[in-house]
């Protein structure tokens, strides 16, 4: 019996042995995480490796020659290639342009500024079965998120809700609240997003909005329109131009009508390029909203990183302020913009 046991013993110690000296198991080495969608030259893409199909709307004022120069100059700056695409503010145009750059072997990224918030689904699918990198720039979209990289802009709703606060002050003390509204292009994130920002914060002191009409964010038809309202009625507050454009055609009309704009009627804008700065100086606009045009720099970075096989969150808010007339220190301001 008891040789049995020392037997026995002998065996379970050896067999302990056995397990203990067995090289771990070799769990399969983990399979490198597959690189989210990157490019084939992840992880180590450089910007010369960046070929960017760029969907610009079009060429419809400041603040468009401002985004179109910060992507022009950065691409020549970073060294990488960009295709421009002028959608001349058409957009069967634009959605053309981007099957286009579907189709393009040598373009790796597309970037695309909306001139309307749907329709993109198509061709957005279509790039990612071509392996595509899709950024959206200055406007968002209303696509499944999956389908872009990221989206790069203002919160025009925040620009909206801004410009009604501001406009309470420029009307306090007056009479009456009445207020004109110059829209931009109808179907545009922009102009939906401030207009329905606008209205979220009129109630707060009894803006009434008693006319609004697209402009499409020019001087001109911000003009027509104003000389129509004009005709009809006098009795205006102010008038929210959702671009500094529309604001400068109904200044003009304002005069042509003999009234003083700034004084009889208050005027606010948003986007405050170059020429509101210097319509403020003059005393003709009273606000500008600020809206950043220079946002190719954080677009390609993105698409360097998503290159590289990188997750980005799915939208970049821009930083942006609020410029008023009547700030002691505007001629300074105005002499240290760059757009
Ligand atoms: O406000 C206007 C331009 O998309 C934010 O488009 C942009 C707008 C800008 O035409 O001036």
């Amino acid at each position: 019996m008891f040789r049995f046991k020392k037997l026995a013993f002998l065996f379970i110690v050896a067999s302990m042995i056995l397990v203990a000296c067995q090289p771990a198991a070799t769990a399969e080495p983990a399979a490198p995480a597959a690189p989210a969608a990157g490019l084939d030259c992840a992880p180590n893409c450089q910007y010369s490796d960046l070929v960017v199909g760029f969907l610009q709307t079009g060429s419809e004022g400041g603040w468009r020659a401002a985004n179109t120069a910060s992507f022009k100059e950065t691409a020549e700056q970073l060294g990488l290639t960009l295709k421009f695409y002028d959608s001349q503010n058409d957009l069967a145009k634009q959605v053309a342009g981007f099957h286009q750059f579907n189709q393009d072997p040598e373009v790796n990224v597309i970037v695309l500024a909306a001139l309307e918030t749907t329709g993109w689904e198509d061709v957005l699918q279509e790039a990612k079965d071509a392996g595509k990198l899709v950024v959206i720039e200055d406007r968002r979209i209303d696509a499944p998120e999956d389908l872009y990289v990221t989206y790069i802009g203002s919160d025009f709703a925040l620009e909206g809700r801004k410009s009604a606060e501001e406009m309470c002050k420029l009307l306090e003390g007056m009479e009456g609240k009445k207020v004109w509204e110059l829209v931009g292009n109808v179907g545009s994130s922009a102009a939906k997003d401030r207009g329905q920002g606008f209205r979220e914060g009129m109630g707060a002191c009894g803006i009434e909005i008693t006319n609004s009409q697209t402009g499409n964010w020019s001087a001109t038809e911000g003009k027509q329109v104003t000389e129509a309202w004009l005709k009809e009625s006098q009795d205006v507050q102010g008038i929210f131009a959702q671009n500094d454009e529309m604001a400068f055609g109904a200044i003009e009309a304002l005069k042509e009508a003999g009234l003083t704009p700034g004084v009889d009627v208050k005027i606010l804008s948003v986007d405050a390029t170059g020429n509101a700065f210097k319509a403020m100086l003059a005393g003709d606009l009273n606000v500008t909203v600020e809206c950043n045009p220079l946002l190719a720099p954080q677009v390609y970075e993105a698409a360097l990183k998503a290159a590289n096989g990188e997750e980005l969150p799915k939208w970049v808010p821009s930083q942006e302020g609020v410029f008023r007339a009547d700030d002691p220190n505007l001629e300074e301001i105005t002499a240290g913009r760059t757009y």
